[in-house]
């Protein structure tokens, strides 16, 4: 029998690969999707296939971690083998102008789902994982950070993910729950949403080398980050669930860099001079700012056998080449 997982937030670049990757395994994925005026199905519309016919492996429901009454329902008709809460209004500087919605549905809403694994009497056999965030270190109390690294959340949406974490945890050991918190520090890839700095760096690398665009407008260039490759993050996020006991661990790549550094790296990939092209504007700084973070990921290597292949320079060099041949229709 096909094991069943359930994916919130499956239209978004890290749901997209976890479908991918439980598809390739066997699994039967269902995905929770949000009715939106537009299509926003992009990054999962290649798994199409896979919606209809006698070898279905895809499945998507209409839901909403707003909504708790779907949650529960759901959950119930569909006695899934693993979960995976990935949803979220993941953007850190719009967290300060929507505080409220981002608690609702980072916060909240993950606290819905977990209720909504009790109320449907599917705890004793489901495993939950929770996509926590190296936000949570903020203003970082020791480097490298790790999984014992106390937190000072700095903004809104990392004030929410540490209620989703310790929610996490809480239900662990009141429910004997399996549940997962995994600390995930920046990953990216040519799904990444076109908002975060990677990607909107490397649309527009893409887009000044085809003549199509002359300035780049960017905040804070200072801040670091350690950049890792979504499609292997996912693969972390699998592995947590498949342990004897559930734990919570860092995914991250142990290297930190600049923005600018990301810059040098995707413009110098088109013979381009970042300088000649990024403008600043004020309006892209937060109210408080995450100045550096670098993630140690020896417990996971220890326990998951997971280890990071892609670095920053690589990364972005792929994220610019996808970027290339989607702007000239050679993807
Ligand atoms: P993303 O691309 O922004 O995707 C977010 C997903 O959540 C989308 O599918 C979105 O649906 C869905 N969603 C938003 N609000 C929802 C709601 N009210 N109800 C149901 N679904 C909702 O994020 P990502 O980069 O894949 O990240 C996945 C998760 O990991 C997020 O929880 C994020 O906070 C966390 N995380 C990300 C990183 C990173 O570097 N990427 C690092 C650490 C943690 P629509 O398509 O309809 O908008
Ligand atoms: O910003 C600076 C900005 O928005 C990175 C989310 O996936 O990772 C992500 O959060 C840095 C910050 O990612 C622009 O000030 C400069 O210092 O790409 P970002 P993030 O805030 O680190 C974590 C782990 C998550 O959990 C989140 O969900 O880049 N920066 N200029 C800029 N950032 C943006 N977005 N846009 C700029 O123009």
């Amino acid at each position: 029998m096909a094991k069943i997982a359930l994916i919130t937030g499956i239209t978004g670049q890290d749901g997209s690969y976890l479908a991918d990757l439980l598809i390739e395994k066997g699994y039967h994925v269902h995905g929770i999707v949000r009715r939106s005026s537009s299509m926003n199905r992009a990054r999962i519309d290649h798994l199409q296939r896979h919606e209809h016919g006698a070898d279905q492996r895809l499945w998507l429901h209409y839901g909403d971690l707003a909504d708790s009454v779907s949650l529960v329902k759901l959950l119930y008709q569909l006695q899934p083998d693993e979960i995976y809460n990935l949803a979220a209004q993941s953007h850190v500087r719009v967290s300060f102008d929507i505080p409220e919605y981002t608690a609702d549905i980072v916060g909240v809403g993950a606290g819905r789902i977990l209720e909504a694994i009790i109320e449907s009497g599917i705890g004793k056999k489901v495993r939950f994982y929770q996509a926590s965030s190296s936000e949570m270190f903020g203003k970082v109390q020791a480097v490298p950070q790790t999984e014992t690294t106390p937190f000072y959340p700095r903004s809104p949406y990392a004030c929410a993910k540490l209620m989703a974490h310790w929610l996490t945890i809480n239900y662990r050991e009141s429910y004997n729950l399996y549940a997962c918190s995994g600390i995930l520090f920046n990953h990216e890839s040519p799904r990444r949403g076109e908002s975060f700095v990677t990607r909107k760096i490397t649309i527009a690398a893409a887009r000044i080398k085809a003549g199509r665009q002359k300035d780049l407008y960017l905040g804070n260039l200072d801040s670091k980050r350690d950049w890792g490759y979504a499609k292997e993050y996912v693969e972390g996020m699998w592995r947590m669930l498949q342990q004897e006991q559930p734990g919570d661990y860092v995914l991250a790549t142990n290297e930190t860099h600049t923005i600018r550094d990301f810059l040098d790296a995707a413009f110098s990939r088109l013979n381009l001079d970042w300088h000649d092209h990024v403008k600043f504007d004020e309006r892209l700084l937060r109210p408080a700012e995450v100045d550096l973070l670098i993630g140690d990921y020896a417990k996971a290597k220890r326990e998951l056998g997971w280890e990071p292949q892609t670095r920053m320079q690589a990364l972005a060099e792929l994220m610019v080449d996808a970027d290339r041949a989607a702007l000239s229709g050679t993807s």
